[in-house]
């Protein structure tokens, strides 16, 4: 490894900046290899800093000449930054650097992409652009000049004034260097305006390339000026500037990127038609729009005083999205959603060798902590923070915080004292949930004598690397009673859990009442709670809460296939008539019924028996979903045409929430009744579909049965020209390829012209969805670890934070055998020793081998 010691980042070490930053002027030269950064910065002593040192960061930066207040300087560099004597008075320090953003592979900084400029400068990207002081809680005002023979230069804020080959920006929003950006290339825009509540008129942009593209962004735009509107009338927040830009980029790291008035998206982020886009796809590019746009005032105006505190904006902002997501498509299908995603992801994440505090103590490599703990888990906490205040309490809370903190770089301390000195309470045991790593477990034991109730639950958080012990924490637990005809009798309580061991009483019923426990998944907690199969059947068919009703037929189904694994066992006919009953059930939004008939993942099956105190065999959890699949279908077979049938939706596509719930509903059947008659409806909507989330369906269903090659030829000859829609080609074959066959599906695919490593969403189509399709990727003959070993060793050197962030597909080498733990180690082993890995995989991997 390159980096024998990395250094370690810890948050007590925070200190004050040296020197605070006034104003910046920046001037880009732009030349692909030859990119001269003129920077102009005025610096003035901090009163509160500890120190007088002078460092600038900088990394792979050619300085040309540096000065200050005019005389020139010869500073002292190093591959890390630079030094120099400075007066202890306010003082100007200019510099003149040359950087090459076209061979800038790693999409950090200032790069290319397809010809076009962009930068990417979240986390610690801008000390690659110019020498600066590149920790958040410097805040400056903006003003940039870009030189350069493209018809589109763009930067943050206001347009100034422009020429031909220039154009100068100014922002006049103090902010930290992370949220600069720049884009010069030849763009056409998608415009439109918003008049802000106070009155503001704002141009809206959305930039692509000429071409195909086009006539992608009307719906991000309709979903960018929702977004606008929504943050007006729910949190009182109203853009602040005159312009609005968002950039499509087809080679990006992450989904997007927040930076002031120039939000730069990751093309399948921001690009949507219905031919060439699916359901999912449509609410995921609402939601990443949304998520960005609220950053303008949580993570913006607001920013974090150090990387420690990404929490504060991530997860905030990710609960903002999720409220808007909610209000655009349905509580009920959202909650779910997240649920799904978190126990899939995060649960992992905090089940494994990466588990980490949302607020983390210390890091390596701070790109490595955009993680799902501190992006979902971080939100969850919100949450909870909202049902444990109410929502009075929580609008409070909001108000003092945009109140007290606009303008700062601000702390979880801040953010928990609004809510304290907002509503009175104590949130000191409540804190832990920042700091303490590990998912809780609460086991739920009851009893009922003489009327009398009594819920007891137990909590314990299992130990996390560095955490061996764990305090109680202060856990929100929503209950409510039914009765046993289903009734409800006691509506939905919060329950503050906040010892070890508490008993709740509920008096004067009259018989013992069945509970519904964690109502809307009211804390990210692991719930163990024995119930019968009948009990579970029972709630699928009555609960009041269709959080709980779901997951009841969801732990159903969980323990079918235990059993199905362990013992081959027949599965309970209350599943199959739970199921039955739902899908029947006309009263029920498509929507949750296609959530109620989505099966498990295999790899949430496999926690679960790890959970259980077993080894998971993925080969053996692939066949009991398989068998399962075709049980249910042969037992709804009466039922799947005419479900399928009703679901049709006619007219032009749109994918409004309604529409989109009935084909999630009529796509889960068709893949059921795939299994039964040869493919036979399958073929037909592929012929038919005149959107991407039927013919996509279609396609996958077919796969999935073995068949569908001919469909997979005229696929591909359709959508050659459109890369989004290639990279569902790409990935939807290695999702589909059976266990034995998936490494060579996978390796055949990165044979073909279209691959390229150089595009982090090309490489992800194909690796992510190997690590997805468990049982191909955990075949026993190890030849998946072993193709994504050789690929990520070769991706390193290219791209580091798409790598570290890939690596994470082993973290779960614990749960296996010895065979497949020999096999990951090894493959993480061969990782580990080659020449120069980065900084960003060493600590990964590192950490993954525990
Ligand atoms: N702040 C962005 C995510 C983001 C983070 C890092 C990046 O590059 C390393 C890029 C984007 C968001 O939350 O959307
Ligand atoms: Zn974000």
């Amino acid at each position: 490894m390159q980096n024998a010691a990395p250094q370690t980042i810890y948050l007590k070490d925070y200190t004050p900046p040296a020197y605070l930053v006034d104003s910046v002027h920046l001037t880009f030269k732009l030349a692909p290899t030859t990119t001269r950064v003129i920077a102009r910065i005025a610096f003035r002593p901090n009163p509160q800093a500890q120190s007088r040192e002078f460092f600038l960061h900088g990394e792979q930066l050619r300085l040309i000449s540096a000065a200050i207040d005019g005389q020139p300087v010869t500073p002292d560099v190093t591959p890390t930054g630079l030094t120099c004597a400075v007066p202890n008075t306010p003082f100007i320090f200019e510099s003149e650097v040359e950087i090459s953003p076209q061979t800038n592979t790693a999409l950090e900084g200032l790069y290319m992409s397809n010809g076009m400029y962009c930068t990417q400068c979240e986390a610690e990207g801008f000390r690659k652009i110019t020498y600066y002081p590149d920790r958040p809680d410097v805040m400056a005002v903006f003003t940039v000049r870009i030189e350069g023979d493209l018809p589109v230069l763009l930067s943050n804020g206001n347009p100034v004034a422009k020429g031909e080959g220039w154009a100068e920006w100014h922002d006049p929003w103090p902010k930290p260097a992370y949220l600069f950006a720049l884009v010069g290339g030849n763009l056409v825009n998608h415009a439109d305006s918003f008049t802000t509540m106070e009155g503001r008129d704002v141009a809206l942009n959305i930039w692509v390339r000429p071409g195909d593209d086009e006539h992608k962004c009307a719906f991000g735009m309709g979903a960018l000026k929702a977004s606008m509107k929504w943050d007006e009338d729910v949190y009182g927040r109203a853009y602040d500037l005159d312009i609005f830009n968002i950039v499509a980029v087809d080679d990006f790291n992450m989904g997007a990127m927040e930076n002031k008035g120039l939000n730069i998206f990751n093309s399948s982020a921001v690009l949507a038609s219905a031919e060439t886009a699916t359901d999912a796809n449509f609410e995921r590019i609402e939601a990443i729009i949304a998520h960005e746009y609220f950053h303008n005032w949580t993570g913006n105006r607001i920013t974090c005083r150090d990387w420690f505190q990404l929490c504060l904006k991530e997860g905030l902002t990710v609960f903002r999205d999720q409220q808007f997501t909610g209000d655009m498509r349905g509580h009920a299908a959202k909650r779910i959603d997240d649920a799904v995603v978190l126990r899939a992801h995060q649960f992992r994440e905090d089940g494994g060798p990466l588990a980490h505090p949302v607020r983390p103590a210390s890091f390596v490599e701070i790109n490595n902590f955009y993680t799902v703990t501190v992006y979902e888990k971080g939100a969850e906490i919100i949450g909870m923070l909202k049902r444990l205040v109410g929502d009075d309490g929580y609008k409070k809370a909001l108000d003092l915080y945009f109140d007290r903190h606009d303008g700062d770089a601000a702390t979880i301390e801040d953010w928990l004292r609004v809510f304290e000195d907002a509503t009175g309470r104590d949130l000191t045991q409540f804190a832990l949930w920042y700091a303490q790593a590990g998912t809780p477990r609460v086991t739920v034991t009851d009893a009922f004598d003489n009327g009398n109730y009594q819920l007891t639950l137990t909590q314990m958080t299992p130990p996390t690397p560095g955490q061996p012990e764990k305090a109680a924490m202060h856990i929100p637990v929503a209950v409510g009673l039914l009765d046993n005809a289903g009734k409800e009798i006691v509506p939905t309580r919060i329950l503050e859990l906040t010892e070890p061991v508490q008993t709740f009483t509920f008096e004067g019923l009259a018989g013992k009442p069945v509970a519904s426990i964690l109502r809307g998944f009211s804390a990210p907690v692991i719930l163990d709670h024995t119930q019968t199969n009948a009990q579970r059947a029972f709630l699928l068919a009555h609960d009041t809460d269709p959080f709980n009703r779901w997951d009841a037929g969801r732990a159903l189904a969980q323990d079918v296939l235990h059993d199905m694994v362990r013992d081959d066992k027949v599965p309970d006919a209350a599943f199959f008539d739970g199921l039955a009953a739902v899908l029947r059930d006309d009263r029920l939004d498509p929507a949750f019924r296609a959530l109620v008939l989505g099966l498990p993942s295999q790899d949430d099956t496999a926690q679960a028996l790890v959970d259980a105190g077993q080894t998971p065999d993925p080969t053996a959890i692939f066949q009991a979903h398989e068998a399962l699949g075709l049980q249910i279908a042969q037992h709804l077979q009466d039922t799947l045409p005419r479900i399928y049938a009703q679901m049709a939706v006619t007219g032009p596509y749109t994918p409004d929430a309604k529409s989109a719930g009935k084909r999630a509903l009529g796509n889960r059947v068709l893949a059921l009744m795939s299994k039964i008659d040869g493919g036979r409806q399958a073929a037909a909507q592929y012929a038919e579909a005149d959107n991407m989330t039927q013919q996509l369906a279609a396609l996958g269903a077919l796969l999935n049965i073995g068949k569908g090659l001919d469909e997979l030829t005229a696929f591909e000859t359709q959508w050659q020209h459109d890369r989004l829609v290639m990279d569902k080609w790409f990935g939807l074959q290695v999702t589909c390829a059976g266990p034995e066959n998936t490494a060579n599906v996978a390796a055949r695919l990165t044979a073909h012209p279209a691959f390229t490593m150089k595009n982090p969403n090309r490489f992800r189509a194909v690796f992510g969805a190997l690590k997805a399709n468990a049982a191909g990727f955990h075949d026993p003959s190890g030849a998946s670890y072993d193709l994504l070993a050789d690929w990520l060793i070769k991706l390193d050197a290219l791209n580091p934070q798409t790598t570290a962030r890939m690596v994470t597909s082993f973290d779960t080498w614990k749960r296996y055998d010895t065979n497949r733990q020999d096999k990951m180690r090894a493959a993480l082993g061969r990782i580990a020793g080659t020449p120069s890995l980065s900084r960003d995989t060493t600590e990964m991997v590192t950490r993954i081998l525990g």
